[in-house]
């Protein structure tokens, strides 16, 4: 075994591990002079145990992709695209910069970061270090489509966004499990092991695992199955709570850690099971004994994910799935919901820097408020239309490919157009960087070093891996974090979240990513301190174990003091805006059941493709496969239409063709978009649709 520190022209195994989903698979690669013969599952990886998917396992052949971009590129007059220098490209974009901040100010420059951010630590702290000292309020993510409801939720009980909880999956004996499909996703704000192992592991101790979703999903077969119609969460989450406090379920010590328990108690009175039901599409008898069990269960966590982030409702759905977990008594609690306190807490590190905001500016389009910075992507098109003072007329977009991945995809695809500048750092040209007027190639996972910082506030099992590059970058490519330091040196700015380190000027270079790494795990509560703790970690330490260290088993509890930043250290669980949220719940007439659009549209995953991309490899390749759209049935009769047949799906955003499938396994009245080699799809959201109308017949 060896670290992986010298990598050219070498024979043999190193270990890494994965870095396009959550679950991050220990992996063995093979070379041979250099090159990678192999990627297997590392058998002994402390966490993951020898699996790993086949998109880990093809990530040489993404790496090795001819597609591939491997030169910076810059946009001819004629529209194609022609390789440049590096030295060329970052100038000019400089140059470009510059003239659109002389006159119109740092504000007018933005960011839009992209899902694989959340796997590169560097690369995310510099792009919003060059964010923060733009002063721009245009930072845009991926979690404006999976997350930010979540964050606002959070911000709303225990005061910051960053104080997320984990289910306890190692120890608990019930897992309520609301719009989220890890047997096909890995997991999300979810790690620490084999998600699918360590759920079936529950059920194995004599446990329970219930999985709500308008789906019977592939993580609904394996486990229970609740039927619940999309966008319903609310009214059934609010019935569990209604029967948990009409039956005297709840427990009294909750009182202790949280304010507000009363007024959500009136809150809920009016949500019944009953009352519930037309809405939540779920019967009074299944809530009744559901929120029983859960109540009753010795230990339970109530977790949920993308589908609980999408809807009319996200924040309050986020809201009802912690305040649950809050009354039930299961907050901080062993085999309960707990807050992870990971070797490095990036997530403390922003809240002491202040970074853990919601509101403090608004956006120019909608009023909406930020939340940890970041504000929705769905005005971003309108941001760049819409002229007047911090118009958005620069934009970098790193890691990401909004013209397809966010709502309203085809109407920002025009935006992005009008920009003075547009730049995309990717390794393929994408529907985005179509539009780009710079394209700039990025590493694969296989060609950098890294740590699994992002994840662990989100880890049930304490676990740290550090990982040198396995191999050498292919032809010019280049990390983003010294892309991003290069253009904001053109533009004279330091690219830091802290005032303390953009004073140091250029100097600030010296303080390297992995000089930061370091530093943190030395001092965060598994460092060796320095030397004054024997045992403790530091990166040099984790070079010489690569297959990474599992600190603990499980993680430790009672943190709820150092977790909740309101001012009187209390769980709010009666929030004005969220209580308001109820109001327009409850007062909600459903007109869209029998109005023009009576189908609630919603997307669905692969194992073998990975949001807009990862469609390239011959192993993984899902090219060719037409649009598809899943229908009961039931409904599918009733509009006259048949398996196979061409559809047109409608709704107030636009227009998509799908072949429709029938399946038992979608509720009536829902319909999914299989969203993988689909260019057209939009995006996995709900949204709403128009009875599906025949075009053609098979
Ligand atoms: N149609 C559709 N829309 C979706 C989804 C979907 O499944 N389908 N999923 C939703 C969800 S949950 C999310 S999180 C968002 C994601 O939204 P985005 O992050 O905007 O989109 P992705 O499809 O994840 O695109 C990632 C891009 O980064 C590139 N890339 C991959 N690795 C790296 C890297 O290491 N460095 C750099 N610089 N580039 C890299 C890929 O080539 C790809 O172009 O999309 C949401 N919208
Ligand atoms: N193979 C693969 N793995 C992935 C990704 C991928 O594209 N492919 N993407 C990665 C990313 S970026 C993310 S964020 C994670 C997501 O991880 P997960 O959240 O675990 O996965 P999703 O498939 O988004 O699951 C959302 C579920 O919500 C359901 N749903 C839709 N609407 C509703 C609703 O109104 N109520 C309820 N209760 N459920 C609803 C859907 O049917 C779906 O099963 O997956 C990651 N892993
Ligand atoms: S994509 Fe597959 S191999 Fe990679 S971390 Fe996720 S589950 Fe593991
Ligand atoms: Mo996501």
């Amino acid at each position: 075994m060896s670290s992986n520190s010298d990598v050219t022209e070498y024979s043999g195994r190193r270990f890494t591990f994965c870095r396009l989903c959550e679950q991050l698979c220990g992996l063995e690669v093979t070379l041979r002079d250099g090159q990678i013969t192999h990627i297997r599952p590392d058998r002994e990886h402390p966490t993951t145990k020898g699996l790993a998917c086949p998109k880990g396992l093809a990530a040489e052949e993404m790496r090795s992709d001819p597609d591939r971009v491997v030169h910076p590129l810059r946009r001819r007059g004629d529209g194609k695209f022609e390789p440049v220098s590096w030295e060329t490209a970052i100038s000019e974009i400089g140059a470009r910069l510059r003239q659109v901040i002389e006159p119109h100010g740092r504000r007018s420059v933005g960011m839009y970061v992209g899902n694989p951010t959340a796997f590169n630590a560097s690369h995310f702290t510099v792009a919003k270090g060059l964010i923060d000292a733009l002063g721009t309020r245009h930072f845009y993510t991926s979690g404006s489509q999976d997350t930010n409801s979540r964050f606002a939720a959070s911000y709303f009980l225990y005061g910051s966004p960053f104080t997320v909880p984990v289910p306890d999956l190692p120890r608990t004996d019930f897992l309520l499990m609301v719009g989220a499909n890890p047997v096909i996703s890995h997991g999300s704000l979810l790690s620490g092991g084999v998600v699918r192992v360590d759920l079936s592991d529950i059920v194995n101790r004599g446990g329970r695992v219930v999985v709500v979703d308008p789906r019977r999903t592939e993580t609904a077969e394996r486990f229970e199955h609740v039927a619940v119609r999309p966008d319903g969460d609310a009214w059934l989450l609010l019935s569990l709570l209604n029967v948990i406090f009409t039956e005297g379920l709840d427990d009294r010590s909750a009182a202790r850690v949280a304010r507000g328990g009363f007024t959500l108690r009136e809150f809920a009175a009016t949500f019944t099971p009953e009352v519930a039901a037309p809405h939540s599409g779920v019967s009074p008898d299944v809530a009744r004994s559901l929120a029983r069990d859960l109540a009753t269960a010795r230990s339970a966590a109530v977790y949920g994910r993308v589908g609980a982030c999408l809807g009319r409702y996200s924040t309050l759905v986020n809201f009802l799935l912690d305040a649950l977990n809050v009354v039930t008594g299961n907050i901080d609690r062993p085999g309960g919901s707990i807050f992870p306190t990971p070797p490095i807490d990036f997530w403390a590190v922003g809240k002491k820097q202040g970074l853990d905001t919601y509101g403090t500016t608004h956006s120019r389009i909608g009023g909406y408020p930020e939340i940890g910075g970041i504000m929705p992507a769905g005005v971003i098109a309108q941001e760049i239309t819409t002229p007047g003072e911090g118009q958005l007329r620069a934009l970098i977009v790193t890691a990401g490919n909004p013209a397809l991945s966010v709502p309203g995809g085809s109407g920002l695809a025009e935006a992005l157009g009008e920009l003075d500048l547009l730049v995309s750092i990717d390794f393929y040209v994408t529907e985005t960087g179509a539009m780009a007027d710079y394209i700039l190639p990025a590493t694969t996972f296989l060609e950098r070093e890294d740590a699994n910082i992002f994840v662990m506030p989100y880890q049930y099992r304490t676990f740290i891996q550090w990982t040198d590059p396995v191999v050498e970058p292919r032809g010019e490519a280049r990390q983003e974090a010294r892309i991003l330091q290069d253009i904001a040196d053109e533009i004279g700015i330091v690219p830091s979240s802290a005032p303390a380190v953009r004073r140091l000027g250029r100097f600030a270079r010296v303080i390297t990513p992995q000089l930061m790494f370091d530093a943190l795990l030395r001092l965060g509560p598994a460092g060796d301190r320095f030397g004054l703790r024997r045992g403790g970690l530091s990166r040099k330490k984790l070079r010489s174990r690569p297959h990474g260290v599992l600190v603990s088993e499980t993680v430790p509890t009672g943190v709820l003091d150092k977790m909740v930043t309101r001012p009187d250290g209390l769980i709010d669980l009666a929030p004005g805006p969220v209580m308001d949220e109820i109001r327009r719940l409850r007062a909600e007439v459903d007109n869209d059941t029998e109005g023009r659009y009576p189908f609630r549209v919603f997307g669905r995953r692969e194992l073998k493709s990975l949001n807009s991309w990862l469609h390239n490899s011959p192993t993984l390749n899902r090219k060719g496969i037409p649009p598809s759209l899943l229908m009961n049935p039931d409904d599918a009769d009733s509009l006259g239409l048949r398996p196979g047949d061409q559809v047109q799906v409608e709704s107030r955003a636009g227009a998509v063709q799908a072949r429709l499938e029938t399946t038992e396994t979608v509720s009536e009245g829902a319909c999914v978009f299989r969203t993988d080699g689909v260019t057209t799809a939009p995006a996995a959201g709900v949204g709403r649709t128009r009875a599906v109308a025949r075009t053609s017949t098979h």
